[in-house]
């Protein structure tokens, strides 16, 4: 030990004294104000959950900016008056701490948290309106935290009802199209009922959620977690609990789950992990043959390990993790990129979910938001065409061979990209752009050029399109707090009425989706 040692360690102890201290201050002044609604835990309650993780998204200033003003349309208060500006800071600085204990949410708490508001099977079994129940769209508005449903032959709402804080992602739709399922960022899943318009089940299963997916038979609902890192199966019919699965590699590595998918096909959900190199594939049908606990290997035809093949997670190894990807007509194939921090931007790969492993590397720039991706007949074979986040382009790949065909530059990054099997058109936002937000730009899906363009309202963001059933009107929201969805003719590009909204981030037809419409996210 040198002489100046013992010094530093007592300045440490001061310091390290000092910063708990200070954290001890504002712990009460947590518990004093805000507990009450985001939980002593900071798991959350009728406030969002204010753990570092959950508040990614939002930078210090900003949050400093809530504590003080209030958040609008919620029910958050201003604290402005009754809190000095250094209180503020101090709350603000506990919640982007990590707590002293790691968070805890397993099978006990998520069982803990369901709340059944109605049973669907004493429920009338057909729809309670006379509009085309496979035409409906649900809108999700992120303005004020309410989900619109939509009859999408006369564009009017038949409900409005308040979501869980900060849905994200696609809803999910049972196979007849009755259930819709919410995922929240919070871990809130939801489960709603289209025909007869009600609430009929909640169930909190992670901390902080990525997304959730519902099996092709309508049996289960998959949730994946990047607070705890887990997967968590949900019985469809009432949100139960029916497993929850840590997610690690096989030497213990733990990992976030980027995102889960249903591959109908296959009778398997695909997750994305978002540390590890693997892509895991889950049979949901009880018929899964075992699956072999190795890294690199088969399903076992002979004897199991322990293991039962329903929920188990069968690994695909890769070099690079892929957390964003879109998958082949038959879900044979998908096409990933990284998105992350460390992820290999320019770098695709299509990964062969039989053969279990990378058969091909795809040069794509940028960020190509594969998630959003669509697919078309062109020239007597399929290609699949993807916005892209960081750069003003969209790639449009042939998935023979995995070549990129065309990339067609566009007024920005964008996020979303739509189209449908009854229309030659693919509308593309540039919700990233600069100067172009508030324009859509649409692509002739023969010729691969740009042939028109719409601007719901100047200045304003513009983005995220779904088409109607048959795919004559095309649907875009004006991105904005007083917001609007806009419906277009798909054919002639008018606007045919428009609706205001609350920021409405995004919007699902019933029939695209339990179709897998070639046009649509799945
Ligand atoms: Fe999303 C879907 C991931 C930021 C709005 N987003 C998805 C899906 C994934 C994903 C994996 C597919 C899930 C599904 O549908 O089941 N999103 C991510 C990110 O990693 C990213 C870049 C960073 C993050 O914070 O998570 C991100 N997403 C956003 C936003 O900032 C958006 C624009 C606004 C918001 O509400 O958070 C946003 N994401 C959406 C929407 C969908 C979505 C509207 C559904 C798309 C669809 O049409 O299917």
């Amino acid at each position: 030990m040198t002489a100046l040692q013992p010094l530093r360690i007592a300045i440490g102890c001061v310091l390290a004294v000092a910063a708990c201290s200070a954290l001890g201050d504002a712990g009460q002044l947590f518990r004093q104000h805000c507990a009450e609604c985001h939980g002593a835990d900071r798991f959350g309650g009728i406030g969002p959950a204010l753990l570092p993780s959950n508040l990614e998204r939002l930078r210090k200033p900003t949050a400093e900016q809530v504590v003080a003003k209030g958040r609008l349309a919620t029910q958050m208060p201003a604290f402005g008056d009754k809190l000095s500006a250094d209180d503020i800071r101090a709350i603000v600085g506990y919640i982007y701490t990590e707590p002293a204990e790691p968070p805890v949410w397993g099978l006990e708490q998520i069982r803990g948290s369901r709340v059944v508001h109605a049973d669907a099977a004493a429920l009338p079994a057909k729809p309670a309106f006379a509009a085309d129940p496979l035409n409906l769209f649900v809108v999700v508005e992120a303005g004020d935290h309410h989900v619109t449903v939509l009859d999408g032959d006369r564009f009017e709402p038949l409900a409005r009802f308040p979501s869980r804080f900060a849905l994200h992602g696609g809803p999910k739709f049972s196979p007849d199209g009755r259930f819709v399922y919410f995922a929240s960022r919070d871990g809130w899943i939801s489960k709603y009922d289209l025909w007869n318009l009600r609430m009929l089940a909640e169930v909190r299963a992670g901390l902080n959620t990525r997304n959730a997916a519902v099996s092709g038979d309508g049996r289960y609902v998959l949730v994946g977690n990047y607070l705890p890192n887990t997967l968590v199966v949900l019985d469809a019919r009432d949100l139960a609990p029916v497993k929850v699965i840590d997610v690690s590699d096989e030497r213990g590595r733990r990992s976030r789950v980027s995102a889960v998918y249903t591959a109908a096909p296959r009778n398997s959900f695909v997750v994305a992990l978002k540390d590890v190199p693997e892509i895991w594939e889950l049979r949901y049908d009880e018929n899964a043959p075992p699956v072999f606990a190795g890294l690199v290997h088969d399903y076992r035809l002979g004897e199991a390990i322990g293991e039962k093949g329903q929920f188990t997670p069968r690994r695909s190894p890769l070099e690079n993790v892929l957390d964003d990807f879109f998958f082949d007509q038959s879900y044979a194939y998908v096409i990933g990129a990284s998105r992350g921090a460390g992820g290999q931007g320019g770098h695709g790969q299509v990964v062969n979910l039989d053969v279990r492993r990378k058969i091909k590397d795809v040069p794509l720039p940028g960020l190509p938001h594969l998630g959003s991706g669509i697919s078309w007949e062109w020239n007597g074979h399929r290609v699949m065409a993807t916005p892209n986040l960081q750069e003003g382009i969209v790639s449009v790949i042939d998935t023979r061979t995995w070549q990129i065909l065309k990339q067609i530059p566009t007024n920005g990054p964008g996020f979303f990209m739509r189209s449908h099997e009854n229309t030659p058109y693919a509308w593309v936002d540039a919700m990233m752009s600069k100067d172009r937000k508030d324009t859509l730009q649409i692509i002739d899906k023969r010729t691969l050029e740009i042939v028109g363009s719409v601007t719901p309202e100047p200045g304003k963001t513009a983005a995220h399109v779904e088409f109607s059933r048959d795919g004559r009107y095309a649907l875009v929201s004006v991105w904005e707090m007083d917001g609007a969805l806009v419906v277009y003719d798909a054919a002639t590009f008018k606007e045919v009425k428009r609706l205001p909204m609350k920021r409405p981030v995004g919007k699902y037809n019933v029939y695209n989706k339990i179709t897998r419409s070639e046009g649509t996210s799945h």
